[in-house]
Order: C-alpha cells, then sequence, then structure tokens
C-alpha cells in the first residue's frame, strides 16, 4: 500500500499570549507593558499573561497573589471571553483556507493536515508562514507554528521558538531536539507518571529509550510503555480530525420500569432514531455511522454499531438498522431494557461533494416528508406532529426530554 509510506505534513499552530495578545490590540496603551488577564485577589488566578510579565515569572494557572508580588507594575484586565471566542473563529476562518481537515484543540490552538497540499515539511513551512502572514495582517495578531510528519511533533515544535516561531521538525531531528526534553514533555505523561520515571532515573525522553523494557513494563505497564517508547521515536499516527467528523450526534433515555415488551422497544427504538435524524437536518448533516447502545436492568451495557454505505439524516434509515444491530448483535435473553441510545458519527455535510454523491434519489421524497414537518414543528411545536406510533411512547424516568450524551463509536 503505497500511502503507507506516503509521509504525512502537520502543521500545529498556537497564538502566543493570546488573551493578553487580543486585549492589546484592542488597547495600543498596553504595547510593550507587563500585561495579566485574570482577577487580583486572594481568590483569582491567572489566566495568562503578556511576554512582558513572563519575564518576573508570570504563569498561567498562578494565584493572583503569587502573580502580584512577583509583578508589582503589572497592568491587570479581567479577560472578555466573547471577544476571544470570535477571534479565536476568525482565526479558524483563516486555516480553514489552508486545509479541508483542521482540527482545532482549543481556543487558540488547532492542527491541520498538509499531506497532499504541501509536497515536504518545507513546503509545509511555506504554508505555515504564510498563515502566520495572513494572521497578522488579518487579525493583527501573532502565533507560533511547527511542522512536522505527525501530531506529536508538530505540537512540540510550535512551542520551541515562541513566540513568533516557525519550527520544522523532521524524523531526524529526534535524537538531538526530542532527547534531551524532560520527559514530561511526552504527551501522556503527567506529574504523576513523570515523577515515578524520575524516581527511577528515567529524567529525559532519551531515558525512556535506554531503559530495560522489562522494567519500564513493570513500574508503568504494558500499553503506556509502549505508546511512550513510540512518541520517543518520534512515531505517532494519530490522524488529523477536523471537527465536523469527530462531533457525534445521540439521544438516550433510562426508563423507570424496564422495557420488556416489543412493541415499546421498538417505539423507543423510533423515538431516538427520529431524535437523532431531526438534530442532524437541524445541523445539515448526514451520518455514515449509526450506534445503538442497550443497558439492561443487571446494568450490563452493549454498543454496536454500523456504517452505512450512503450517509443518512432519515429516521427511517436509523431505525431499520438499529433494529438489526438490535436483533442481531445484541443478546438480550430475558432481560429488560433500562436505557436505549441512539448516535450516529462520521458527519458529512449534507450539501458536501461526498455526501450528495451518496444521495439515494429513491430517497428524495422522504427527505422532503421530513423536512415539510421539521417546518411545521419549528412553527407549531414539539408535540404538534409525531407519528401515531410515538403518542404511547413508554415513559423514561424523568419524562423530560432525552438526553444527549456522546455514545462510545467504537464497536
Ligand atoms: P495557551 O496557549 O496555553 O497560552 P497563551 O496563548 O496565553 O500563551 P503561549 O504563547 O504560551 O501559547 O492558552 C491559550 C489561552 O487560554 C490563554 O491566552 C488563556 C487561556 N488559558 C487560561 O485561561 N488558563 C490557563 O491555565 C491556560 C493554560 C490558558
Ligand atoms: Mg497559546
Amino acid at each position: 500500500m503505497q500511502a503507507r509510506f506516503l509521509s504525512r505534513v502537520v502543521l500545529h499552530l498556537d497564538m502566543d499570549a493570546f488573551y493578553a495578545a487580543v486585549e492589546v490590540r484592542e488597547d495600543p496603551s498596553l504595547i510593550g507593558k507587563p500585561l495579566i488577564i485574570g482577577h487580583r485577589g486572594r481568590r483569582g488566578v491567572v489566566s495568562t499573561c503578556s511576554y512582558e510579565a513572563r519575564k518576573f515569572g508570570v504563569h498561567s494557572a498562578m494565584p493572583s497573589v503569587t502573580a502580584e508580588r512577583l509583578c508589582p507594575g503589572a497592568v491587570w484586565r479581567p479577560g472578555q471571553m466573547g471577544l476571544y471566542s470570535e477571534v479565536s473563529r476568525a482565526i479558524r476562518r483563516i486555516l480553514d483556507t489552508f486545509s479541508p481537515l483542521v482540527e482545532p484543540l482549543s481556543i487558540d490552538e488547532a492542527f491541520l493536515d498538509l499531506t497532499g497540499i504541501a509536497k515536504d515539511l518545507d513546503g509545509g513551512s511555506a504554508i505555515a508562514a504564510e498563515i502566520k502572514r495572513r494572521i497578522r495582517s488579518d487579525e493583527r495578531l501573532v502565533g507560533s507554528a511547527g511542522v512536522a510528519p505527525n501530531k506529536f511533533l508538530a505540537k512540540l515544535a510550535s512551542d520551541l521558538e515562541k513566540p513568533d516561531g516557525l519550527v520544522v521538525f523532521p524524523i531526524e531531528d529526534v535524537p538531538t531536539r526530542l532527547w534531551p526534553l524532560p520527559v514530561e514533555r511526552l504527551w501522556g505523561v503527567g506529574p504523576k507518571t513523570g515523577e515515578r520515571l524520575r524516581q527511577r532515573g528515567i529524567v529525559k525522553v532519551g531515558d525512556i529509550l535506554r531503559a530495560p523494557v522489562d522494567r519500564l513494563i513493570s513500574e508503568i505497564g504494558e500499553s503506556m510503555t509502549r505508546h511512550l517508547r513510540a512518541l520517543a521515536r518520534g512515531d505517532d499516527d494519530r490522524p488529523v480530525v477536523s471537527s465536523r467528523e469527530a462531533k457525534s450526534i445521540s439521544e438516550e433515555r433510562t426508563y423507570g420500569d424496564d422495557l420488556t415488551n416489543p412493541d415499546d422497544i421498538d417505539r423507543a427504538l423510533l423515538a431516538r432514531s427520529e431524535g437523532v435524524a431531526r438534530e442532524l437536518r437541524h445541523e445539515k448533516l448526514r451520518a455514515r455511522t449509526i450506534h445503538l447502545k442497550i443497558r439492561t436492568g443487571d446494568f450490563t451495557t452493549w454498543t454496536r454499531s454500523f456504517t452505512l454505505d450512503d450517509p443518512t439524516d432519515l429516521a427511517e434509515v436509523i431505525v431499520r438498522e438499529s433494529r438489526r444491530l438490535l436483533r442481531d448483535r445484541i443478546d438480550l435473553g430475558r432481560k429488560g431494557i433500562r436505557l436505549l441510545g441512539i448516535g450516529v458519527s462520521g458527519l458529512l455535510a449534507a450539501g458536501s461533494g461526498q455526501a450528495a454523491l451518496f444521495a439515494d434519489p429513491s430517497e428524495e421524497r422522504t427527505r422532503r416528508l421530513a423536512e415539510a414537518s421539521d417546518a411545521v414543528r419549528k412553527k407549531f411545536g414539539e408535540r404538534s406532529l409525531g407519528r401515531a406510533r410515538l403518542v404511547a411512547e413508554p415513559k423514561g424516568e424523568d419524562d423530560g426530554p432525552a438526553e444527549a450524551s456522546s455514545l462510545p463509536a467504537i464497536d
């Protein structure tokens, strides 16, 4: 398979002193000053601070009283979340013009998959420079970028030369640039694991690969050992997942009396399918994968999923596949159902090429009907329409709206 040998180009972007930089942009009198975002006083903590304040030792999550002591001359601002979110969205729109695969990680950072867009890491670096230029000219803000063959190295790289950094991190640089770093820089090593490793003399990333594998396994377990040894070699095959794909929609309900009657069970399946389908249409999305979650009275939980050839936003399709999953892949025995949930993932924009490509013309009539009833519900309320058989849907524990939650996407 050729794809296995295709080296990826992953970019990580993280804005510099994000909240503080937005404040400075809005109020140029703050330029060059030590600025702290947060509330002063005994109970306050620092959200972030300008690089000028960092010289005094101030950093995110520090108690405000400590920050006041370290940097008595700092200017304080309480923060404006609404504004920061708005700027975050504007940056996201810029990133979306450079790749269809953008995965936002937090308010000020994102991964972009540039594989196939940039020829190699140097090509990725040129795109990173262009992105930084766009953000600087359109938003008057500065960010740091890392370009590498995977997410782990790209994120590491974006942090190496902050602020205003642009670092390319090819796999060949792992021994010289990754191995000397503290083990805590490995994704998944928190203070606890870090401390445990340090006590065993494993202080730097390179020490992970030097330590005997058996000893590591006895200290931190087999899967953590495998994970950390891979990262220490610079291996990381996590894909960049766009927010649309990562998203899932689901509905579940717990029943006061376990459902045992096949008719009641079927009505519950239909009701959840309807809810999920309506949400899909509302969000203008179609789903590829359908998940069914069942918990029986004895608290055994089953999750089963099925991936469709053609993405859907129709209850008819979702309920058909859920029925099949329940019939063929769950063995209820004589047990009743305490909780029933239906979810969908693998979401595509309804108008996108891929979704349109798979559209089945025979479903068009059903979709038009569904859209018409969505419109009626929107106008006259939830209970104005419904299928006759749903009128007697079994009552949930709280009899409120079905609870939305995320269903595991793993079968
Ligand atoms: P970060 O990217 O961690 O920090 P930063 O952008 O301020 O600085 P850097 O140049 O080092 O990237 O977080 C982004 C924003 O998230 C930050 O501006 C404020 C907010 N934040 C908090 O409110 N509390 C916290 O503890 C952290 C870490 C961040
Ligand atoms: Mg940042």
